[in-house]
């Protein structure tokens, strides 16, 4: 692989005012082998429920229960409820790591235990949530959407978190009426293909609460970097061909009915690439889709194999490649382990990216952007 670097150094006569260095994105520069992936093993697991209170089990796990043809018969109805059996999460609500610490800290004897010749409290380089990797795995392919990137060294481990750009937070404040039910429908679909229990059937009459939460702590390792993540999960398949977590995950998508190949073709490149970015990152071995018609139901439902989409986008040459991907993910952590080196959960590096530009970092000491809870770094610290 070409190793893409920072920005070259300047002839000391340039160099009047030192400008820290960027990353650049574009996906010429990351092409090269697919880098070393390890397979995620799940470390844990734990809930949200209905209140969006913590608990360290499983209960909010559900189980993948399709109907038995392709042409779901009698047809799902996405809007059903939506104006009357809807309870949605605050999202002004910002909850940061928050969550995934609790899991931490709720085993830091386990984690201590498991070993590090660097004597960390937590044997990782990196803890985050999956969805902030997926953005970086998509980084140089994306057009539109930016990120802000928060990270703290603490104790030898550097922790990732999220804030919410000015742009999201307008689109967030200001979404339509349509975009908020696109969004209820994603998981009306769910309870659809869903059961509570390994036996169970799908009741899709009762109330959707977007409080409610499964998610699993999965560990792996990219490149040099070990990583220690947590990511929401729709479904288990009590009855899949992958028994053993995380590969019995199933993610569950849906998404605008396709009538034409230049349709399909566009699905690839722009929406396959996220799909296929969330899943691979913990494992998840398959993700169904279910096709949306204009009137709200369900025309079809696709299975995607994870491992199996390169195959389908090999053909078209135009498109975005997994080891870009992850080699860029790859030089994004590096990146921050060469930047972030004072170990003080006070001390935040805000990284932020625009489509068009190279990752630039800010430094903030003090409060403000401050996200390792108090209790967190009092709990990690004894
Ligand atoms: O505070 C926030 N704005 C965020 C909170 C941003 C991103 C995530 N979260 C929370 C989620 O509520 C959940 O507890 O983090 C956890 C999930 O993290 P993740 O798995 O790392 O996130 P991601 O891969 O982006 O999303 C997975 C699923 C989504 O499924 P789809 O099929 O839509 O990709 O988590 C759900 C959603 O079902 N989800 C959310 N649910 C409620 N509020 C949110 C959100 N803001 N974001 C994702
Ligand atoms: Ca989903």
């Amino acid at each position: 692989a070409k190793s893409p670097s920072l920005s070259p150094p300047l002839p000391l006569s340039q160099r009047s005012r030192w400008a820290p260095p960027t990353l650049p994105t574009e996906p010429s520069l990351y092409d090269g082998p697919f880098p070393f992936y390890r397979r995620p093993a799940e470390e844990g697991r734990f809930s949200l429920d209905a209140q969006r209170r913590y608990h360290p089990d499983a209960r909010q796990l559900r189980y993948f229960a399709p109907p038995p043809a392709e042409h779901p018969d009698p047809a799902f109805d996405l809007r059903h409820g939506y104006r009357d059996r809807y309870v949605r999460r605050d999202e002004s609500e910002r909850e940061g790591l928050e969550h995934l610490l609790q899991w931490v800290a709720g085993n830091r004897d386990r984690l201590r235990a498991q070993g590090d010749a660097a004597g960390r409290p937590v044997n990782a380089d990196f803890v985050t949530w999956r969805g902030h990797l997926t953005k970086v795995l998509t980084t140089p392919y994306e057009s539109q959407e930016g990120w802000l990137l928060a990270v703290s060294l603490f104790r030898g481990t550097l922790y990732v978190s999220e804030v919410e750009t000015p742009a999201a937070r307008q689109q967030r404040e200001q979404r339509s009426d349509m975009l908020q039910e696109l969004a209820y429908m994603g998981y009306k679909f769910e309870r659809y293909m869903c059961a509570d229990t390994p036996d169970g059937s799908p009741d899709p009459t009762g109330v959707v609460n977007t409080n409610e939460a499964f998610c699993t702590v999965v560990r792996t390792r990219l490149g040099s970097h070990s990583l220690l993540f947590a990511g929401e999960v729709d479904c288990m398949d009590p009855r899949g061909a992958w028994p053993e977590a995380p590969a019995c995950y199933v993610e569950l998508k849906t998404c605008k009915e396709l009538h034409s190949p230049a349709q399909r073709k566009s699905f690839y490149r722009h929406k396959l690439i996220k799909w296929w970015a969330q899943s691979f990152l913990p494992g998840v071995s398959r993700i169904v889709a279910g096709f949306r018609a204009p009137d709200g139901s369900v025309a079809a439902l696709e299975t995607f194999e994870t491992m199996k989409i390169f195959q389908l986008i090999r053909g078209d040459r135009g498109c975005w490649k997994p080891a870009v991907c992850m080699n860029f993910c790859e030089a994004f952590l590096a990146f921050l382990k060469r930047v972030v080196t004072e170990d003080d959960p006070q001390l935040v590096h805000l990284f932020a990216w625009e489509p068009g530009s190279p990752v630039s970092y800010t430094r903030h000491q003090g409060a403000e952007h401050v996200f390792l809870p108090a209790w967190y770094v009092e709990t990690m610290s004894g």
